[in-house]
């Protein structure tokens, strides 16, 4: 029915996080997507309850167990298609946010520590994700941030005023124009008069559209060459 997601963490208290607020927090209420937390430590045993140890050849930190994750996984109703976050996977684009937010059911593995036993990965056909070129100390930012690009293309999500338009809600080709609003000519505290370019308050349509595809143009020349190359 709705957009849900599962997802396997040792930090449930993360989630909905920024999600429960403003647009995705309404959707959220609205029952437009749902999520539930499957706390990987709940299938723990011992007195320890944990769910990590040292790894096998030695080295810095420790690594999450596949039995103890392959538990917290079964638990799972519908599991779906299976997410693992992490910097080694593919980056993440609005294409597959475009191809995920069309998927009724996901799974999320957050991992912690070093990382996980990779044989749960290969067990259970885990595809990985990254949302960039760096490193975050869980993947839970990772699953919120994923989340987010998804659940803003979902149906309903967005007013009528913010929906994209047919061309534009694809994968952006172009950065955007810069934006203005009142007042047209502005005192900041740098000691100067900052004021809006003329051309957007002259009515020319025409002019207007011509002027902002121009900005568009330069600004991804100068800061990501690479956009313009892409299909
Ligand atoms: Cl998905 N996880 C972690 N831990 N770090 C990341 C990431 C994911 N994507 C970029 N950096």
């Amino acid at each position: 029915m709705s957009w849900h997601i599962n997802i396997l963490t040792l930090f449930p208290d993360m989630f909905p996080g920024s999600l429960g607020q403003s647009l995705s927090g309404k959707a959220l209420e609205k029952n437009i997507w749902s999520y539930d937390t499957i706390n990987i430590r709940d299938f723990a045993e011992g007195v320890h309850k944990s769910v990590d140890d040292t790894p096998y050849g030695g080295g810095a930190g420790m690594v999450m167990r596949a039995d103890i994750i392959e538990k917290a996984l079964l638990s799972i109703e519908n599991p779906g298609k299976k997410i693992f976050l992490s910097p080694k996977g593919r980056v993440l684009d609005q294409k597959m946010a475009q191809n995920l937010s069309q998927t009724s059911a996901i799974t999320l593995l957050c991992g912690r520590y070093e990382g996980v036993d990779q044989r749960i990965l290969d067990a259970h056909d885990f595809e990985e994700v990254s949302i960039g070129d760096y490193v975050l100390s869980g993947g839970e930012p990772a699953a919120l941030t994923l989340m987010d690009a998804c659940i803003r293309l979902l149906p309903g999500v967005l007013g009528n005023a913010e929906t994209p338009t047919e061309e534009s809600f694809s994968t952006p080709n172009l950065l955007e124009y810069p934006h203005y609003t009142k007042p047209a000519s502005w005192n900041a505290s740098d000691g100067k008069t900052h004021d809006v370019p003329e051309i957007l308050q002259s009515g020319d349509h025409g002019k207007i559209k011509a002027w902002r595809q121009e900005q568009a143009q330069k600004i991804t020349q100068k800061r990501r060459p690479d956009l313009l190359g892409k299909k």
